[in-house]
């Protein structure tokens, strides 16, 4: 016998869909940034992407635990072009603000529900958005700042190849 929803469950199982398609996004970020000669670029989306399977996974895992089911749905096709890293860290961030407010949409639904457990759970996504929201604007205000300048674009590159984790 499941013990959450079955409204919860569809909610977080379109999730892990939403969780795996950003990291499919981010693998295809970063193979372009590889392919415009960014190594610090293309090493940043790649730990990225290992981020967001962990976060789908994540999913997974709980609904395991609560006895639930888990359906994976189809993963979106990611955009494969872009016109600059400007423009590809703007996507960042626009696909994060769509991923917060999805977090925060299932945050509601086990308010309204009274699942507590799910709630926890939700508040560590919802913390994470914070930060991933961040990052992705403090990248994004540097490249703004680089501008056309090819060198501060180099710049920017090397500090992204400072990233540490994975
Ligand atoms: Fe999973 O946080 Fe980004 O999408």
């Amino acid at each position: 016998m499941p013990t959450i929803s079955k409204s919860i469950n569809d909610a977080l199982n379109a999730q892990i869909a939403l969780e795996l398609s950003s990291a499919h996004l981010y693998l295809s970020m970063s193979a372009y940034s590889a392919s415009q000669n960014l190594p610090g670029a293309a090493h940043w989306l790649r730990l990225q992407w290992t981020e967001e399977l962990a976060h789908g996974t994540k999913f997974i895992d709980y609904i395991g635990e609560r006895g639930g089911s888990v359906t994976l749905g189809a993963i979106d096709e990611p955009v494969a072009e872009f016109d600059s890293l400007t423009d590809l860290f703007e996507q960042v961030l626009q696909h994060e603000q769509k991923v917060t407010a999805a977090i925060n949409e299932i945050y509601g639904l086990c308010v309204s529900e009274k699942d507590y457990v799910s709630q926890a759970l939700l508040q560590w996504y919802a913390n994470e958005q914070v930060e991933e929201e961040n990052s992705a604007s403090e990248v994004l205000s540097m490249l703004r700042r680089a501008g056309d300048s090819g060198a501060g674009i180099l710049m920017v590159d090397r500090h992204l190849a400072q990233r540490a984790g994975g």
